[in-house]
């Protein structure tokens, strides 16, 4: 089976080359992404995928060339065409082939791009007997800056990170936000169990993602407290759990950070039920990908 992507209008061979060197997503990380996952012939959460997109877009003054049922129907077309049970989507805009200048008014049309391929668990083994954490030296981008509720191409602050985690032998890197409380990991976020109270950093210096949305109603629906605000490294040292979340992380048990255990070392029991919910629900809920 041959692995099509979805290039401006046309089904490519994904070995085919079809973008320009001169497109601005390349020149400068000018342009904005999702990660997406299909189960069990289901797309999960796609209206939130969908519409985070277009905030994304909106935010750095960008057109998405189509509207977002034609996006949502060329991506089931695609998966559909690549054989896509279990699979990542990867919907990808840029501003579009343009000049080296940095002037995007040069680029005459967006360019669309969507990857749908089959996907192999993030972290093998590593969910049974939890994940290590190192505390990166790079700061998360403020708000600032590059906002990082922007879902963009710039992702060097987060490939930054990675490469410390995987220097220092770590599964993941925790950011801290310009103020020195806890933000994010590399491509995930970042949760703690402290008394009792599952809590998570305001998404004003991370990515506000829809896995911690899901992660906070689980939690709620099962009527334990939950919490968003603030916290610090003492609080995570402190914690009776640690999770993080994400679309392709799903929900991953943290039982070391920065050397130290975090309660006995093994995933606690709050995260482990939440792990098993998710489950049932990716595999249960979705927009169909075959009616
Ligand atoms: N923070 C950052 C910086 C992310 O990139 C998340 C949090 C979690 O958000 P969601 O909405 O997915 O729960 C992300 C998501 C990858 C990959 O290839 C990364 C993400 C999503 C999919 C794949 O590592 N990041």
């Amino acid at each position: 089976m041959t692995h099509w992507l979805y290039v401006n209008g046309k089904f490519v061979d994904r070995d085919e080359p079809c973008i320009s060197v001169f497109d601005h997503g390349f020149l400068y990380g000018d342009g904005i992404f999702e990660g997406i996952r299909a189960y069990n012939k289901r797309i999960f959460k796609f209206d939130e995928h969908i519409d985070r997109l277009h905030n994304s877009a909106r935010a750095i003054d960008l057109t998405i060339p189509m509207t977002k049922d034609e996006l949502k129907a060329r991506i089931i077309e695609l998966c559909r065409k690549n054989e896509i049970e279990n699979g990542y989507i990867r919907p990808i805009i840029t501003r579009g082939k343009g000049d080296l200048g940095l002037d995007p008014r040069r680029c005459e049309k967006a360019t669309v791009v969507i990857v749908a391929q089959p996907f192999d668990p993030l972290y093998g083994d590593a969910y049974q007997k939890g994940l290590t954490v190192v505390t990166t030296c790079w700061r998360r981008n403020p708000p600032q800056c590059v906002n990082p509720n922007i879902k963009s191409l710039n992702y060097l602050n987060n490939v930054l990170a990675r490469i410390e985690a995987n220097q220092r032998d770590a599964d993941e890197a925790l950011f801290l936000d310009n103020e020195g409380y806890v933000s994010e990991a590399s491509a995930d976020n970042f949760f703690i169990i402290l008394d009792e109270v599952v809590i998570t950093p305001p998404s004003v210096t991370n990515l506000r993602g829809i896995t911690r949305a899901t992660a906070l109603e689980i939690a709620k629906e099962k009527g334990w407290e939950t919490a968003i605000h603030v916290f610090t490294l003492f609080d995570v040292y402190a914690a009776k759990e640690c999770f993080i979340t994400g679309t392709a992380a799903e929900i991953g048990p943290v039982v070391e950070v920065d050397g130290r255990k975090i309660d006995n070392g093994k995933p606690g029991p709050k995260t482990i039920e939440l792990m098993k919910t998710y489950k049932d629900l990716v595999n249960s809920t979705g927009t169909p990908i075959y009616e």
